[in-house]
């Protein structure tokens, strides 16, 4: 059984990464009408993949004996200005979710709940990967600067990176 300072906890992580995939799905139709189709690509299914880490909070709130709490989300925003301020954005995005992470764990050591600290060791290693690999597309991005060849280039490769849930 979940203690209501976790449980609380869970439920505002199930915001966060539901509203993880309301910014990415924003970046993604942005992207798609500036014409990157790629950069939408990667997007959209980065949108798709945090959906997948809300699911398995409310399924694991619900297992063990709480109510996972569907929540009003705050809108994102729709235009991004640019796209390296965008990939910024997402790497950014990304550290703060990952201090959210760490702050969960941190009260599941409080609480004693060992049974959560253990399910959460998901999300730690995932934030891992997730913040590696928005650092090497900013990387990228910004090395591209103002030229268009190898925007269009970043484009077409884009795609190729994987998202994985
Ligand atoms: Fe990209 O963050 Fe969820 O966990």
């Amino acid at each position: 059984m979940l203690s209501k300072k976790l449980e609380k906890a869970l439920n505002d992580q199930i915001r966060i990464e539901a509203e993880s995939s309301q910014v990415y799905l924003s970046m993604a139709s942005w992207a798609e009408v500036q014409g990157l189709e790629g950069v939408a690509g990667f997007m959209y299914g980065h949108s798709d993949e945090e959906r997948l880490h809300m699911l398995k909070l409310v399924k694991y709130v619900n297992e063990r004996g709480g109510h996972a709490k569907i929540s009003t989300l705050s809108a994102p925003k729709t235009e991004f200005g640019s796209f390296q301020k965008m990939f910024q954005e997402l790497y950014d995005h990304e550290i703060f979710v990952s201090k959210s992470i760490n702050d969960l764990v941190h009260i599941c050591l409080e609480e004693k709940d060992y049974a959560t600290h253990n399910f959460l060791q998901w999300y730690v290693a995932e934030q891992i990967e997730e913040e590696a690999l928005a650092r090497t597309v900013l990387d990228k991005i910004n090395l591209i600067g103002n030229d268009k060849g190898g925007l269009y280039l970043f484009d077409r490769d884009v795609q190729l990176i994987s998202v994985e849930s």
